[in-house]
């Protein structure tokens, strides 16, 4: 079925928290494809980043719109432990997890390998496994066209771990907004 971004809020909002589980959100979002209509008001690209576009936030979760820009990947990351899925109703987007073989928290040091890799596009609901939370998306050069992705966080986070495979360390960063309901973030320039 296809809905309006309000209709999916609405839905979302509507499941008791006992029932707010990766299963049954990623059932609903399987079963309630968002009519991309409704979403373009949150859509900014910028040539420097991915952007992230909040639509909805509430104490339990929030639903934002990410834009990716040809050739644009994500950090290396995780999610803070929260729960959390995503579809793509725009273009292509490959997701890439990782484990890590080899942590030391404390000397902020770890070493990842590869694991799984997926490909989204066409509304196909996914989610970040809680017990391999590691990951990184990308919008591939070869993809070849600009993408949207929809996330939906439980419960909203603003800091997560960034992980750099190039020096095996991974630190803590603080994420932003570029948008709020529709309207750019004080000091945001594209
Ligand atoms: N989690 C990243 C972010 O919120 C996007 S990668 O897909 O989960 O910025
Ligand atoms: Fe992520």
């Amino acid at each position: 079925m296809m809905v309006s971004v309000e209709k999916l809020v609405e839905g979302l909002r509507s499941i008791s928290d006992k029932e707010f589980t990766c299963d049954n959100v990623y059932q609903f979002l399987g079963e309630n494809q968002v009519e991309v209509g409704t979403i373009s008001r949150y859509f900014f690209w910028s040539e420097r980043c991915y952007t992230r576009n909040l639509i909805y936030k509430d104490a339990r979760f929030e639903l934002m719109a990410i834009c990716w820009e040809k050739g644009q990947v994500s950090r290396v990351h995780n999610h803070s432990e929260q729960k959390c899925w995503m579809t793509v109703p725009v273009g292509k987007l490959r997701g890439q997890n990782f484990r890590a073989v080899e942590i030391d928290e404390e000397k902020g040091f770890c070493r990842l390998e590869e694991t799984d890799r997926f490909d989204l596009s066409e509304c196909l609901a996914a989610k970040v496994e809680l017990e391999e939370p590691i990951h990184q998306v990308l919008n591939l050069p070869e993809f070849d066209e600009r993408a949207v992705s929809l996330h939906i966080y439980s419960k909203p986070y603003d800091k997560c771990l960034s992980y750099c495979r190039d020096t095996d360390t991974f630190k803590e960063v603080p994420l932003f907004y570029t948008s709020i309901g529709g309207k750019l973030c004080d000091g945001i320039t594209l």
